[in-house]
């Protein structure tokens, strides 16, 4: 059974794992309009991925005695003033979540619920991951800078630099 305060907790992070769906899901939108095939469909696989993390919490909650809330979310960015742009908001947004993670996983332990710490630690390991491609990926935008041909190879081989990381 969870506790008010871990059920608070895992809400507001089911809350922060659909908005991080809806902010990529804005960035695929904006880059598939530019005509970057590749970054969009990246993104539309990150969004998807994060209502995946939604959902995991969301039957978690249920399972364990508490009723996950589906509650209004904040309207993401649309638009971006550049790709480099962009990808730092990712990875802004990245380390944010992390953060969030990190403080849910205290919680989890302050209130000896030894079973939602355990059921973090996927989520610890998947922000490990997560933050790590997304400066994979800012290392390369980096080094592309404003050259066209660059981003054109980008576009082309940007899910395959997923894979590799
Ligand atoms: Fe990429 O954040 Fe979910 O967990």
């Amino acid at each position: 059974m969870l506790s008010k305060k871990i059920e608070k907790a895992l809400n507001d992070q089911i809350k922060i794992e659909a908005e991080s769906s809806q902010i990529y899901l804005a960035m695929a939108c904006w880059a598939e309009v530019k005509g970057l095939e590749g970054v969009a469909g990246f993104m539309y696989d990150q969004s998807q991925e994060e209502r995946d993390h939604m959902l995991k919490l969301v039957k978690f909650v249920n399972e364990r005695g508490g009723h996950a809330q589906i509650s209004a979310l904040k309207a993401p960015n649309v638009t971006f003033k550049s790709f480099k742009e962009m990808f730092e908001k990712l990875f802004e947004h990245e380390v944010f979540v992390s953060e969030s993670i990190n403080e849910l996983v205290h919680i989890s332990l302050t209130e000896k619920d030894y079973a939602t710490h355990n059921f973090l630690q996927w989520y610890v390991s998947e922000q490990i991951e997560e933050e790590a491609m997304a400066r994979t990926i800012l290392d390369k935008i980096n080094l592309i800078g404003d050259d066209k041909g660059g981003l054109y190879l980008f576009d082309r081989d940007i899910q395959q630099i997923t894979i590799v990381t």
